[in-house]
């Protein structure tokens, strides 16, 4: 790891480490503050920064405004504008072969960089949220007192009850979700500021509030929808000696140590994925239109619910059931699920859980997940299953010559852990994927208001259009 100059001659300041770190990492580079404030108060920490955060925005604009980031050509905007960068998000970076960072962090980096609850455990999810909203890792007093704070915004109100009541049974639980999240919205901050004349440079703070107000109140909404749906509505109150992630877990019913830390590490993984996937699109999209927090998450909920996209982790977990049950009593072996590979896919269907829009590795995110089994459930039959498809599917896919990226994603292996521990209604899954999107994709909503970022509006053309736009360059 190589220091930047202008890092190295701030590092001594006033006994703060500050600064910009430059980690180049197999011909990449990566930047990440090094900034440390003592403050435990994340929002105070979130305002101090806004000026400075405005000022290089600015900056970037003025100095870089006319740069060409790359082609924009007809296959890309038919192709569901794969490739195009048109989009700004600080949260996070995807890179194809390396996967996802979080503000300049891998997966594995923040392992073992961010406060955990038990040694040698996994991240505290409330870490990664600081980490999201402000750029630097958390002290462990920092990561408390964000965890104390969201408990006093936890708490859901009684009609959310009723209006889950009120749908119909069966109702899917991302149906379930979006519907709680949208009857939240009648708390928005953000859109009575709004009704009230808000200043447009004040923006911030009311998202700010509900953000964090809704991400306080997930987990009480998600484990309601699990108790309702699957346990006779036999709800399990809040524990406040726990933490987010342990808390939630035991919302829902499972008070293993194991699944604490599995709920943890789940929490922290799944946040966030750079701007361009279809949840985190849309709730940036939808907040452009200074549609408030509640409103814009329930859009990015309904596109999570989409089976090519976050519903994959439930359509992994039946597939598995459906190999499982294909194959019987019979002892796995890679010819017999390489058969039922090619069944699926002459059937017209995906294989879930491998693939990606950007990714062209296997997807950290799986291996994190992999390395936890390995740790926690090496003999689980259905791990060994989801081990034997990774020497298989690649390679058929690959044959197969038009999948672009053959490795899992994270989809592929988070159900095989979830199901040990005994949760096993896997038409759940989602919601789990819900609640800790919201920390990566709220984070990037407040700093969009807080950078003024406009509403979004791309151009969309005609086949007309592209017809006469071709001729006029052939006459050229
Ligand atoms: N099984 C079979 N075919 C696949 C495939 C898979 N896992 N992944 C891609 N393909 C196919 C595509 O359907 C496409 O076929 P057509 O040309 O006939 O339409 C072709 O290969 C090329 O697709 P691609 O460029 O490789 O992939 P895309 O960027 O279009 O799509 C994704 C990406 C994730 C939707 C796709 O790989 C897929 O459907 N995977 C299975 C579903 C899944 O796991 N989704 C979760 C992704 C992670 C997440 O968002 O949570």
């Amino acid at each position: 790891m190589v220091l930047g100059a202008a890092a190295r001659a701030v590092l001594s300041q006033a006994g703060r480490r500050t600064g910009t770190e430059f980690a180049p990492l197999g011909g990449r580079q990566w930047t990440r503050l090094l900034q440390t404030s003592t403050t435990t108060d994340l929002k105070s920490r979130v305002a101090d920064m806004i000026p400075e955060e405005q000022a290089k925005l600015k900056e970037l604009k003025t100095k870089y405004g006319s740069v060409v980031l790359g082609e924009n050509t007809l296959d890309m905007a038919i192709g569901g504008m794969r490739g195009i960068k048109g989009m700004f998000w600080e949260t996070s970076l995807l890179d194809p072969e390396e996967g996802i960072r979080f503000r300049g962090w891998s997966i594995p980096e923040l392992q073992k960089k961010l406060p955990t609850a038990v040694d040698k455990g996994e991240p505290l999810p409330e870490g990664l949220l600081w980490l999201l909203l402000t750029g630097e890792v958390p002290t462990k007093e920092q990561v408390s007192a964000l965890s104390e704070d969201l408990k006093a915004r936890a708490g859901l109100p009684g009609y959310v009850h009723d209006t889950l009541q009120a749908l119909p049974k069966g109702a899917h639980p991302m149906t379930q979700l979006s519907v709680g999240v949208m009857a939240l919205q009648s708390e928005s901050k953000f859109a009575e500021a709004y009704q009230k004349g808000h200043s447009k440079k004040l923006y911030w703070d009311p998202v700010y509030e509900d953000s964090m107000n809704l991400i306080a109140k997930l987990p009480e909404l998600a484990a309601t929808i699990y108790r309702n749906t699957f346990k006779g509505g036999k709800l399990i109150p809040s524990d406040t000696s726990l933490d987010y992630g342990a808390n939630f877990a035991h919302q829902l019913g499972f008070d293993d140590p194991e699944f604490y830390d599995l709920m943890r590490l789940y929490l922290t993984i799944h946040s966030d994925h750079e701007g361009g996937n279809v949840s985190a699109h849309t709730v940036h999209l939808v907040g452009s239109a200074l549609s408030d927090p509640y409103l814009s998450f329930a859009a990015g909920l309904n596109g999570l619910a989409g089976p090519l996209h976050g519903l994959a982790n439930q359509e992994v977990l039946r597939w598995l059931e459906d190999v499982k049950a294909e194959l019987g009593e019979q002892e796995l072996t890679k010819e017999k699920i390489a058969d039922f590979v090619h069944k699926t896919l002459a059937s017209g269907k995906v294989v879930p859980g491998y693939g990606h829009a950007v990714l062209r590795k296997t997807d950290p995110r799986y291996t994190c997940q992999r390395e936890f089994a390995l740790k926690h459930l090496p003999d689980d039959p259905l791990f060994k299953l989801v081990s034997l498809l990774y020497e298989v599917v690649p390679g058929i896919l690959l044959k197969g010559g038009k999948v672009k990226n053959p490795w899992p994603n994270v989809d592929a292996h988070s159900g095989v852990l979830l199901q040990y521990y005994g949760l096993t209604e896997s038409n759940y899954y989602t919601v789990l994927f819900g609640v800790s999107r919201a920390m990566g994709v709220l984070s990037q909503l407040v700093w969009d208001r807080a950078l003024g970022l406009p509403i979004e509006r791309p151009k969309s053309i005609t086949s007309g259009w592209i017809k006469d736009f071709v001729a006029k360059q052939g006459k050229k």
